[in-house]
């Protein structure tokens, strides 16, 4: 291959051949030139290094001849705008979007090597909380896989989210030092940075035309610098750039500003800077408020706004055509600041005026609310706004006066509806609505499952709704069917390409719907069950090397993981355990069938009450655990630092996957998604995307409860009250009193007070009421389970049915009705 850039050929052997002879000699010069070091001394992290840079180089043809066509085609490109990325390892999922993991396996072997170990070695870049980050990470792949021109803009944090311990139960944030060994998939590009301003204030001037322009004189400049990664498709020589900004200062201007020899104060500002992509913010829903998160997300939107900007000029050209050659999608309104980052760009920078330039930046936006949470809802005050970002609070209180004309207009001065539609919320401190920003700034809202959409259109964004119905879209969560069978499932992917007859089913997940046709068919149950036991199999064993604790693979895997919260009530879960733990002690008539109770998850550092949570799942394993009577009978797990690698153990492992947040509060869940997708069946709510799931699966194959969301705001309406039933409920009455007798604290009748109380006194998740339904509905699980040939059948149609939940469909739906944007193939 020759590039025509440098006209440089790109044929060696040993740096793109994909036979195991020529992966054995990248291998061996990599380990020797990049680490340095003979095979006699070299370290764990030697091997992997070498390894990981042996297959790097053969993406890097593949992504540099990607960016060259699209380039030269002029190709309309998605940029994903996302503070956070959930990226899990990158070393595995290369080598099976290369197609070369048996050739690695066996090269590996024939040099002495486990790639088993290889693998595990890789540290995580674990850039997000939860559910959001990890979407961003599946839609990475999916637009590669589908070849879609995408950059994924965010940021390089130094620590991604904490790593979680649990010590004496309670849960202990270690920090994540992802980085320390080196990152190999990672091209630093110290060329490539933008300036990013601070503070200070802005100033009008006339520009060489006569005409009044202003200018920002910042009281802060920092450095974004791009840090690239490649993303390469399944099965396609597609490979897109992820693109994470490091913040660094810029010498430049603090050292001249600084009184000379004052080098102490100038470091400060070289450390001052860096805070500024140091480390990720570990809340999932909350918004927590601080400045420097505010300074993290005018960083990336502004290093990632500028480098578009630099991109479309240095290709296509004048700035009219900006929004036919971009498209970016703000992932929930961490990156909202783009709207007006974008107008500060256009008018500022490149003087045009306000309405070219709002013309431009309505046709470049679009926008996905990923909660109807209130407390998720960001909003800044007014004063750290103007005191952080004097620019952008002009340009937003511009944007809000045109807007604010334009309903006047339209509901003939209806005051209140303007007051709750306006970018600024009035109140004892004034504050910038970052949601309203999204929604004005974009052509395009959607939410993440078809019932969080039709709350969004008649809740949090009713009055954007009337407004502007046609905005609105829904478009329901997917997941990758490479990270979550082929990467964590590799019996089941072995098993579903044999029913197949070729492995197109990990581009297409409907072709799964063959399985069907096997559903009785008692040989293919044989083989469906072993799969299942041999990832029970494979997670006993890891948990018992890991923590010590051993779990019999024969028991029904009972799983809930996920960010820990009240409003997933992962503490109805436990009521459920305490339940049984107390009949089985007492009625010596009742044996269900033997479980094992598996949680994973971290809780925001922050929230008390989630951290509580956590301390009551490990304490009431440990008197159950503990209890030779129930020994046999149920036991219960917590798995310690739920995140991607840790993941791919359990959603193969699982039985069955708890979804059981309150209905109307979980925008979509993915875990349900990936669960399913390994053949858990489900008991869950009609919450987010577990409804689409249910209709997909078959509602026989799902196990349903509770109450529905019109339900919800009916008993809310009503006056819900916990204690009544409490009262109406022995057996609910003896589980809580059990959990405040002190039977699991040693005696400590306080501990677990905040919680019991809470539950009777508000239960604002509504746990109480879905109580005695979800209990029921566990117990018809047991007498299902018992049956195993109904249950295979079950599990085998949720996997034939689920693949509508790929992220690959939920990326064509964007790329159609959203994006407007066609796949470009590449030739290598
Ligand atoms: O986004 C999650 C929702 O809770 C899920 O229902 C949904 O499936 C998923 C993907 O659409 N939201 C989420 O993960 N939020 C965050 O992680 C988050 C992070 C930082 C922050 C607010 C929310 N400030």
């Amino acid at each position: 291959m020759v590039t025509a850039e440098t006209s440089q050929p790109v044929t060696d052997p040993t740096r793109i051949g994909l036979t195991k002879e020529a992966l054995k000699q990248a291998f061996v010069d990599n380990l020797f030139y990049i680490q340095g070091r003979f095979r006699d001394v070299a370290t764990a992290n030697d091997i992997y290094m070498a390894a990981a840079f042996t297959v790097r180089d053969r993406l890097l043809a593949r992504w540099l001849k990607s960016a060259q066509h699209f380039k030269e085609s002029g190709a309309r490109t998605l940029c994903y705008l996302s503070a956070e990325y959930l990226l899990g390892p990158h070393l595995i999922n290369n080598l099976i979007n290369l197609g070369i993991l048996e050739t690695a396996r066996e090269a590996g072997e024939e040099l002495g090597l486990d790639l088993g170990e290889i693998l595990a070695t890789e540290e995580e870049p674990g850039l997000g909380n939860g559910g959001l980050g990890r979407l961003a990470a599946c839609f990475m792949d999916s637009l590669a896989t589908g070849q879609i021109p995408a950059i994924g803009y965010g940021i390089r944090y130094e620590f991604g989210i904490f790593d979680q311990a649990i010590e004496n139960g309670w849960q202990v944030e270690k920090s994540d030092t992802w980085l320390k060994n080196g990152n190999p998939w990672e091209i630093p590009r110290p060329k490539i940075t933008f300036p990013v301003r601070y503070f200070g204030h802005t100033e009008p001037y006339q520009d060489e035309q006569g005409r009044l322009r202003i200018r920002w004189i910042p009281g802060l400049v920092v450095e974004g610098v791009a840090h690239d990664t490649p993303i390469l498709g399944y099965g396609v020589a597609n490979a897109n750039l992820l693109r994470l900004w490091k913040a660094q200062a810029t010498e430049s201007f603090d050292f001249q500003a600084f009184s000379t020899g004052d080098y102490y104060r100038a470091v400060q500002a070289k450390i001052e800077a860096e805070t500024i992509s140091k480390v990720l913010y570990p809340n999932d829903e909350p918004a927590v408020g601080k400045e420097l998160r505010l300074k993290q997300q005018y960083f990336f939107v502004s290093c990632s706004i500028q480098d578009m900007v630099r991109l479309h000029l240095a290709t296509v050209g004048p700035l009219d055509t900006f929004a036919d050659k971009f498209v970016a999608q703000l992932n929930d309104t961490h990156p909202a600041l783009a709207v007006a980052e974008l107008m500060r760009i256009l008018l500022d920078e490149h003087g045009l005026a306000w309405e070219p330039a709002w013309d431009i930046t309505h046709r470049t936006f679009a926008f996905t609310n990923h909660t109807l949470l209130p407390e998720a809802l960001e909003t800044w005050p007014i004063e750290l706004f103007e005191r952080l970002l004097p620019r952008l609070l002009e340009i937003i209180y511009e944007i809000n006066r045109r807007f604010l004309d334009e309903v006047r207009v339209r509901y003939l001065a209806d005051e209140a509806r303007i007051a709750r539609l306006s970018l600024i919320a009035e109140g004892e401190t004034r504050r910038v609505r970052m949601a309203h920003l999204a929604a004005v700034g974009s052509f395009a809202i959607n939410g993440v499952a078809a019932l969080h959409t039709d709350l969004l259109k008649t809740t949090v964004m009713r009055d954007f709704h009337e407004l502007w119905p046609d905005r609105f879209h829904n478009v329901t969560n997917g997941v990758s069917p490479r990270r979550f069978i082929v990467v964590s499932n590799r019996r089941l992917a072995r098993l579903l390409t044999s029913v197949c007859g070729n492995e197109d089913w990990m581009r297409d997940l409907t072709a799964l719907r063959r399985l069907e046709s096997l559903a009785e068919d008692q040989g293919f149950h044989e083989d469906w069950r072993r799969v299942k036991l041999a990832a029970k199999d494979q997670l006993a064993r890891w948990l018992a090397a890991k923590t010590g604790v051993r779990i019999d693979p024969q028991t029904l895997f009972d799983v809930q993981a996920k960010r820990i919260h009240e409003y997933k009530r992962q503490h109805l879960n436990l009521l459920h355990i305490v339940g049984l733990y107390q009949r089985i002690k007492q009625d010596a008539q009742f044996r269900p069938p033997p479980r094992t109770f598996l949680f994973g998850g971290k809780a925001a550092p922050s929230y008390a009450m989630a951290k509580l949570i956590i301390k009551l799942i490990n304490a009431v394993a440990e008197v159950v655990n503990g209890d030779p009577q129930v020994n046999g009978h149920i036991r219960v797990v917590f798995v310690p630092d739920f995140n991607v690698t840790t993941g791919q153990l359990l959603y193969p492992a699982a039985d069955l996957s708890e979804q059981i947040s309150l209905a109307g509060k979980e925008a979509s869940g993915t875990g349900n998604m990936k669960f399913a997708m390994n053949g858990a069946l489900t008991i869950g709510t009609l919450d987010g995307a577990n409804i689409e799931i249910r209709d997909a699966v078959g509602p026989e194959n799902f196990f349903l409860f509770g109450l529905t969301e019109a339900e919800v705001r009916q008993r809310q309406a009503d006056g819900y009250r916990p204690s009544d039933i409490y009262h109406g409920d022995p057996e609910l009455a003896t589980i809580i009193d059990l959990i405040d007798s002190g039977l699991f604290a040693h005696g400590d009748k306080t501990l677990f007070r905040p919680l019991t109380e809470n539950l009777l006194r508000h239960d604002p998740f509504m746990v109480l009421a879905d109580f005695r339904a979800y209990v029921s509905c566990q117990t018809l699980i047991d007498e299902v389970f018992q049956d195993s040939a109904r249950w295979t059948r079950m599990s085998i149609l949720n996997v034939a049915r689920i693949g509508h939940f790929s992220s690959d469909r939920a990326i064509r739906e964007y790329g159609e009705r959203i994006w407007k944007v066609e796949p470009v193939p590449i030739q290598v």
